[in-house]
């Protein structure tokens, strides 16, 4: 029995020269690559995904020997005959006592260093609600969060196995369950509630203000966004699948060309906004779902392939005042995917600017129709095409 344990431990130390050979080619591998670019970083090893992936190696095979010193140990202990050898029960309860500790300073430290990361106040009238939301949330779940843990550790340390005492039998408690089950039944309802009324209060808006709002088209393919305003009418033409990549392949959105509405919308590489004013956002996809995402604003919404999903906010606080309250000059509100929808997925960003009404009517002024010259001849020729054929038709018929 001891000679396997011993051959096993032989396995281990053979796994532990493997990972210090693998460990040391990283090394090598790294040192020649920074020869190369010329780094002038003097802290050794770059730290790379491989890296970290050996320490965390190397730290399970030394935790591995350890645990198999200590048994060669308990087990010469038992050889010689005595009784006991390490009490690992306490050893547990010990564990357990260190983790809640660790683990509790560990929480401290999230939301001090990582909570100081959040996301700056909201720039959008509808914001504040959402974080009161987020807010709210965080604090009862982070209440329950540390007591149900200072319970359970205390617990596994305090009732640890122990030869000298007897456990108590205790089954069942109807007054406990009805506690732990009334009073989270209540939160989760005021919280669910108040999520039905916010989200409500944001997305129910009156035809009157849904007209009066800014209309942005926002097409969503892989992998990329095409935006349209809709011009001076402020309504964005039809579309049809079925027309995408017609025209000469010039169509990419499948704009109905029948449709007069889409002669004056505007083709856009940024979304400028006019702070203080609705905006309306009308969301699509042509091929996969994508998820419409401006952190800043707290707006999200899935673009859906075959149908139209909206999304209307104000806009509160203009880029440059922003860069103002962050201290960062360099600072700019962005659209993003929000949903993993393909290989670049990453890739899907969007500039969005929010200026004075004035700086906006000049950058309107400046943006080009979305059907352009050769679109309008693509469409023509089809249409002359469309005549044609069907005068054949007629004359065959006849
Ligand atoms: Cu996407």
């Amino acid at each position: 029995m001891n000679i396997y344990k011993f051959l096993n431990m032989k396995k281990i130390f053979s796994l532990f020269a493997l990972i210090a050979l693998a460990f040391s080619q990283v090394m090598a591998q790294d040192a020649v690559a920074g020869a190369v670019e010329e780094v002038s970083k003097t802290d050794g090893l770059a730290k790379t995904v491989g890296y970290y992936l050996l320490i965390f190696l190397l730290i399970c095979v030394f935790i591995g020997i350890v645990g198999k010193i200590l048994s060669v140990y308990d087990l010469t202990k038992k050889i010689q005959g005595k009784k006991e050898g390490i009490k690992w029960d306490n050893i547990n309860g010990l564990i357990f006592a260190i983790i809640l500790v660790v683990g509790l300073y560990g929480a401290y430290w999230s939301y001090t260093v990582q909570g100081a990361e959040i996301l700056p106040e909201s720039a959008s009238e509808h914001g504040a609600k959402i974080d009161s939301m987020f807010y709210l949330t965080l604090i009862i779940t982070t209440i329950v969060f540390v007591i149900t843990h200072i319970l359970l550790f205390t617990f596994a340390y305090r009732y640890k196995y122990n030869s000298k005492k007897k456990a108590y039998y205790y089954p069942h408690n109807n007054t406990l369950e009805k506690y732990w089950t009334i009073a989270p039944a209540i939160v989760l309802t005021v919280l669910v509630l108040m999520g039905f009324f916010t989200w409500r209060g944001i997305t129910n808006i009156s035809k009157n203000d849904m007209a009066n709002a800014i209309q942005v088209d926002v097409t969503a393919h892989q992998f990329a966004w095409d935006v349209r305003y809709g011009g001076k009418d402020n309504v964005a033409g039809n579309k049809n699948y079925k027309l995408i990549g017609s025209l000469n392949g010039l169509n990419n959105l499948g704009l109905d060309m029948s449709d007069r509405k889409n002669y004056d919308d505007l083709k856009v590489t940024e979304i400028v906004l006019p702070v203080n004013k609705s905006v309306r956002f009308t969301l699509g996809s042509q091929d996969v779902l994508h998820s419409f995402y401006m952190p800043h604003f707290r707006v999200q919404m899935n673009c859906v392939p075959g149908m139209a999903t909206y999304f209307q906010f104000t806009p509160k606080i203009t880029t440059a005042e922003m860069r103002v309250k962050t201290d960062d000059p360099k600072f700019d509100y962005k659209l993003y995917c929000a949903k993993i929808c393909g290989g670049s997925h990453y890739n899907m960003k969007f500039s969005v600017r929010v200026v004075s009404q004035k700086e906006y009517n000049s950058w309107l002024k400046e943006q080009k129709p979305i059907v352009t010259d050769d679109m309008k001849k693509e469409y023509k020729l089809a249409m002359k095409d469309n005549v044609a054929k069907s005068e054949n038709k007629i004359a065959l018929n006849n």
